[in-house]
């Protein structure tokens, strides 16, 4: 009887318990902690990686970064983002100055915590004021106060005296420009991705020094490498982590360095120079065609070889001789010229990883086994230097003043365009204005007709995630800069966001 009790109890005691844990919502978004993806994330309830967001990655920098070195670095990223679509990101870009640089970790602390993105934050949480000065030692140290720590049991290293914050690090390479240093960031098992980048720096005069000769297209190519890690890596939902043999934490379905080093190298290197081809990236540049710098790469790649003969592509990671990022490249050149698709990795192989696996989604999109790829790449590495630059494509940056741009022109109901770029075909489109109310304008493509790639250079860019930016419209006598966005991809109407009148 004593005993009945008891269990009668308990059970009482258990359903209370599991009312009260259905009722905890420890980040008060409304979403009990149970049903919650990201409990201490008041911003986000679900599992929301891989979908694409509204906003263009955020910028975070240093007080002494100039206004000019940001500016340029938020134009890269927009102009990845409008290219590759939009995912939530964040870019975080530390200067030389000390000072700056705490402030700049304060900021980081805060958002961390308020979105609950600090692996102790859920031990930590009930003391916000010692949480903040563990996060600042973390990313800051050694310039960060210790006071927190009272028995020198640090979370984030057994050995504080050598240890460098993130921020110091990547402070500390600024002081070197024009060296520089970022890292992509993407954090699959908290959900949010932070590139932590030394400060951005060609688009200032008094940072990029004459002497130098560093054109600012060099920022481009660093963001659009960055920005493919992370189209990559939001393909890919597995939560998987292993510690790999150089003792970096990774994802196995991230797949190979060489694959995402070397895609990331050859596509970024390919797409700023056709986005200067096609008069869409603006910045400076020099003449370097694609060919020629490929060239250079595999002579590298032969000055390499002796020192990995027999070399299996997928074990070439960080630090190796044999430079994975500079094989990679030429993988992918061989890769994508194979399935003739410059696209084919993020347009075709990412997408999928989630259901054949890394190594599965590698055979499906190239037909190839890493085995079968080896022995062709090894075979394709021993022909003259003529026949391996034939799979590379004709491309050079050229400098945008010499760029001839045609304006578009918009008279009673009709935005004609005379030139977009829709991935890589150019069109000539005819724009109706189907709607002018203060609710919105829109216009509807009347009609199109596909042009030979020799009338572009274009006047605008179409993005993939439907941004159609048009420097040039004339209306009678005055010229704008309009902006327009797909409103519905099904009857191809597009509204009217932005409208500015050039000087
Ligand atoms: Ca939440």
């Amino acid at each position: 009887m004593q005993a009945f009790k008891y269990i009668a109890s308990s059970f009482i005691l258990l359903s209370a318990f599991q009312t009260t844990a259905q009722g905890i919502d420890s980040d008060g978004d409304g979403t009990p902690d149970m049903t919650d993806h990201y409990p201490f994330n008041p911003f986000k309830n679900t599992d929301d990686w891989g979908q694409t967001v509204e906003t263009y990655p955020e910028v975070f920098v240093t007080h002494d970064v100039s206004e000019s070195n940001k500016e340029g670095l938020i134009r890269d990223l927009k102009l990845a983002a409008n290219y590759f679509g939009k995912y939530e990101m964040e870019w975080w870009g530390v200067g030389m100055d000390v000072d700056a640089m705490l402030e700049l970790a304060g900021r980081w602390c805060d958002r961390r915590i308020e979105r609950g993105q600090l692996f102790y934050f859920e031990g930590e949480r009930n003391n916000l004021e010692r949480l903040k000065s563990i996060c600042l030692t973390e990313v800051a140290h050694p310039h960060a106060s210790l006071d927190w720590s009272t028995n020198d049991d640090y979370y984030f290293t057994g050995d504080i005296n050598n240890y460098s914050g993130w921020m110091e690090t990547y402070r500390l390479i600024s002081l070197e420009t024009p060296m520089g240093a970022t890292n992509a960031g993407t954090r699959r098992d908290m959900g949010y991705t932070a590139s932590q980048s030394s400060w951005p720096w060609v688009f200032d005069p008094t940072t990029n020094l004459s002497e130098w000769m560093i054109p600012e297209k060099d920022n481009a190519v660093l963001v659009f490498h960055e920005y493919y890690h992370i189209v990559q890596a939001q393909n890919v939902f597995s939560n998987f982590f292993i510690t790999d043999e150089t003792g970096n934490t990774v994802r196995p379905e991230y797949g190979p360095t060489a694959f995402s080093e070397g895609s990331a190298n050859y596509i970024s290197e390919y797409l700023i120079r056709t986005l200067s081809e096609k008069g869409i990236y603006p910045g400076t540049v020099f003449d370097q065609s694609l060919k020629n710098l490929m060239r250079q790469q595999m002579e590298n790649i032969q000055n390499m070889l002796p020192s990995c003969p027999d070399f299996q592509i997928e074990k070439l990671n960080y630090g190796n001789p044999c430079d994975p990022y500079t094989f990679g490249m030429w993988a992918t050149a061989y890769l994508t010229n194979k399935v003739d698709n410059i696209n084919a990795f993020h347009e075709v192989f990412w997408p999928k990883i989630n259901g054949l696996t890394y190594v599965g989604a590698f055979e499906d999109t190239f037909g190839l086994s890493y085995e079968q790829f080896n022995t062709l790449f090894h075979e394709f590495l021993s022909l003259p230097i003529d026949e391996q630059l034939a799979i590379i494509p004709e491309v050079n940056f050229v400098n945008p003043d010499l760029i001839e741009r045609d304006p578009a022109t918009f008279s009673v109901d009709t935005l004609s365009i005379p030139s977009v770029l829709v991935d890589t075909q150019a069109y000539t489109l005819d724009l109706k204005l189907v709607q002018n109310t203060p609710s919105g304008i829109i216009f509807q493509v009347g009609s199109a007709e596909a042009i030979d790639p020799p009338d572009v250079p274009s006047s605008i860019y179409y993005g993939k995630v439907g941004v159609l930016d048009i420097p040039e419209v004339n209306v009678e006598s005055v010229t704008y800069t309009v902006s327009l966005e797909l409103e519905n991809p099904t009857n191809l109407s597009f509204k009217l966001i932005s409208a500015e009148a050039v000087e």
